[in-house]
């Protein structure tokens, strides 16, 4: 197995976004970011829960720290610093 490469990684995050953003406007709620644990089980089976907060108070604090100018949605630009840092 070799290492993802960054093209790898931004494909990757890119998907997850859009996975994400339920509704695709392009910026994710905390309503359409709760659901990603049951969505991506649902997707992918079990081992994809990994990717999500396992409880309330996680989904918030994850949430907050994605939001970074906290204007209460995380858009693709915030969204992506996050993933891409949590990847490297
Ligand atoms: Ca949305
Ligand atoms: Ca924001």
């Amino acid at each position: 197995m070799t290492e993802p490469t960054d093209e790898q990684k931004l494909d990757f995050a890119n998907k997850l976004f859009q996975f994400t953003d339920e509704d695709n406007d392009g910026a994710i709620t905390f309503d359409e970011f709760r659901t990603l644990r049951d969505r991506l089980i649902a997707q992918f089976g079990e081992q994809a829960s990994d990717l999500a907060p396992r409880s309330e108070d996680h989904y918030q604090a994850k949430f907050d720290s994605i939001d970074v100018d906290q204007d209460g949605k995380v858009t693709r630009e915030e969204f992506l610093d996050d993933i891409l840092h949590f990847l490297k």
